[in-house]
């Protein structure tokens, strides 16, 4: 986020676009609500009349994969009503002429063809987004789960930079980040290209630091994204992996490859703190400990970095990640030794890996990453500090961009609109979105466990139009086949106007529906990132001995 979660107060009009804040966010998303309570516009733009639509000012169902078009559009009208911020323009940014010429084409009656939103709608939107300021946008997979992910961000950025809702309070550009650590997990280098801090593997000068504070030397190559990691496996490049925490049977794109993957694999390491359907493809099973069984930091969605303090020891055999990590490094620094100098490996003692608790860790991050510079546990203990913390008496940076850009001046990039890897034909005459329910997380390897949420949520519910249940005669509740070029699921129907014709949703929590064997593997080719908000399905009415209906969804219409 570029803003701190606090400043929502501030917001005179809020944009969430690619977002179920209230059920995926809880906290933001009630922090949303009181300011629309209090006063502030809001703008739901989703596929789904999710439920915060219900109290948005204004609500728009755009058609899956249609959000350049549609932030171009708005982009246009608010130009064309001279609602722009010519200072803004003039003293902070560059590239708006390059820009202009290819948003002067994406016309209110072009953008309503692409994307379904009425003309009407569009003004609306974009009257109360430039006009009623400051201003703020949050998004999250709705966004970024594309073949143009990346340059659906950069659409967002230009609207901001073209009303000038950056660097100030109320403003601002916030993605909502998904897991309680994935900031600090990119923050501390867990991505293929990144040292900690985002300073590059393949910049010489990064390179040589790490090298220094380490005493070993490092490989300019860029590494694999889970995807070509994936897709390594089934091509035989890749022959071990080692997994730490994820669930990746069941939450990649088109799961029979990805099983298909794991078992090609010569040898499969698992840490894991359940027996998942991963973990169970593995040759070897690592028992890891939960959050409450350990120190350490989580990085929050507002670059806020806290404490988490161990609250129980660890049950039976399992053990702290960062242990299990240092100490297999251990061995394997002591047996490479081993085999270049042809030395007892008893005899030696890395000097490396060895560390006395997370804290010791902490310290060497903040030595190495000049936005945690001035990070120590003490400095966090009461409730953490937002980076940049350049330094010991720095107190933290709530709200990015205030003064200039990470790169100086902001850039608008031009971007295109551009159809998604699959659109429905005739075979397979749906569009497939998928995400994510409030009762349950992810792959559900933790929170099926727990009774009270599978009562609430005890199976899949594939949300389908009244109109499309008509013509296919499906009642609620009754049972339906989703199948894509990939593979095929069965679950019961939720007839719901929560979705548009010619649109289903599902989650990926039921490993006994199991959604991604339908998902497409296409990615974004800067980002990487796989096309999880858009395949090509067909949907069928499937006679089914159907139970008694288990829904007691709360909420559920
Ligand atoms: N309860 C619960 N909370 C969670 C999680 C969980 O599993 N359960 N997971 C966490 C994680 S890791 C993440 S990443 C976040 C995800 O949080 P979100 O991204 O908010 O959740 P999703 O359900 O993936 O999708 C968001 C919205 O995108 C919409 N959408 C689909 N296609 C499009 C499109 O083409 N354009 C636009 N603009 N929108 C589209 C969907 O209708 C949906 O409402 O949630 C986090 N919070
Ligand atoms: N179709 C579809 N697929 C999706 C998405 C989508 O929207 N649609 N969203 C994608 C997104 S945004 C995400 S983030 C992924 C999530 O995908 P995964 O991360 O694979 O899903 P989880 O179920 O959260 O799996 C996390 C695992 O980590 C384990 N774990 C928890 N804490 C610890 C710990 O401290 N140590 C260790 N070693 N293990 C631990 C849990 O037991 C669990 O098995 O799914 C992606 N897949
Ligand atoms: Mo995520």
């Amino acid at each position: 986020m570029t803003n701190n979660i606090a400043d929502i107060d501030n917001c005179k009009t809020m944009l969430i676009i690619g977002s179920n804040t209230t059920e995926q966010h809880p906290v933001i998303g009630t922090r949303i609500r009181r300011a629309v309570r209090n006063g502030a516009k809001l703008i739901v733009a989703d596929p789904r009349a999710i439920d915060v639509a219900n109290m948005a000012t204004l609500y728009i169902r755009q058609r899956p994969g249609t959000d350049i078009a549609l932030l171009n559009g708005l982009a246009q009208i608010i130009l064309q009503e001279g609602l722009e911020d010519k200072e803004f323009i003039a003293q902070r940014t560059e590239g708006f002429d390059a820009w202009l010429k290819v948003v002067e084409t994406y016309t209110p009656a072009r953008v309503s063809e692409i994307t379904g939103i009425a003309v009407d709608d569009l003004f609306t939107a974009a009257r109360l987004y430039a006009g009623n300021k400051p201003s703020a946008i949050f998004y999250a997979m709705g966004i970024t789960q594309h073949t143009t992910g990346h340059n659906n961000v950069l659409a967002i950025a230009n609207l901001a930079l073209l009303t000038g809702n950056l660097g100030k309070p109320g403003a601002g550009v916030n993605p909502l980040r998904g897991q309680n650590n994935v900031q600090g997990s990119c923050d501390v280098g867990a991505l293929p290209n990144y040292f900690t801090g985002y300073q590059r593997v393949i910049d010489d000068a990064a390179r040589e630091k790490f090298q220094k504070a380490w005493g070993v030397e490092l490989s300019p190559k860029v590494g694999l994204t889970v995807g070509e990691m994936i897709k390594g496996a089934n091509a035989g490049q890749v022959r071990a992996m080692w997994i730490v925490g994820e669930n990746v049977a069941m939450s990649d794109p088109d799961s029979h490859h990805v099983v298909a993957a794991m078992n090609k694999l010569d040898f499969l390491v698992v840490q894991e703190l359940f027996m998942t359907e991963t973990a169970e493809l593995a040759d070897v099973v690592l028992p890891a400990a939960s959050f409450a069984e350990k120190d350490g930091t989580f990085t929050n969605t507002e670059r806020r970095i806290q404490r988490v303090r161990k609250a129980i020891e660890p049950i039976g055999d399992c053990r702290v990640d960062w242990e299990i990590v240092c100490d297999v490094a251990r061995r394997m620094v002591s047996s490479s030794k081993f085999q270049v100098s042809g030395s007892e490996p008893e005899t030696m003692e890395p000097e490396t890996w060895n560390y006395d608790s997370a804290e010791e860790i902490m310290n060497e991050i903040a030595s190495l990453t000049p936005q945690y510079g001035g990070v120590t546990y003490a400095r966090i203990d009461a409730k953490g500090l937002q980076w940049p913390i350049p330094n010991k008496e720095h107190p933290g940076t709530p709200i990015l961009h205030t003064q200039q850009f990470t790169r100086g001046k902001g850039m608008f990039s031009a971007v295109e609109h551009q159809e998604p890897a699959e659109s429905p034909d005739a075979a397979f005459p749906f569009t497939l979105t998928t995400g994510r329910i409030l009762q349950h997380y992810h792959t559900g390897a933790m929170t099926r466990r727990v009774a009270g949420l599978e009562q609430l949520a005890p199976e899949e519910r594939v949300e389908l139009n009244p109109d499309d249940a008509a013509q296919m005669n499906v009642g609620d509740g009754e049972w339906l086949r989703v199948s894509s070029r990939r593979g095929e699921v069965q679950a019961r129907a939720w007839v719901t106007d929560r979705v548009g014709r010619g649109v289903v949703f599902m989650t990926f929590h039921y490993a006994e529906a199991l959604t991604n064997a339908l998902t497409n593997t296409a990615v974004d080719p800067i980002a990487k990132i796989p096309e999880l908000k858009v395949c090509a399905v067909k949907v069928e009415k499937l006679e089914r001995e159907t139970q008694e209906s288990m829904f007691v969804m709360v909420g559920g219409k």
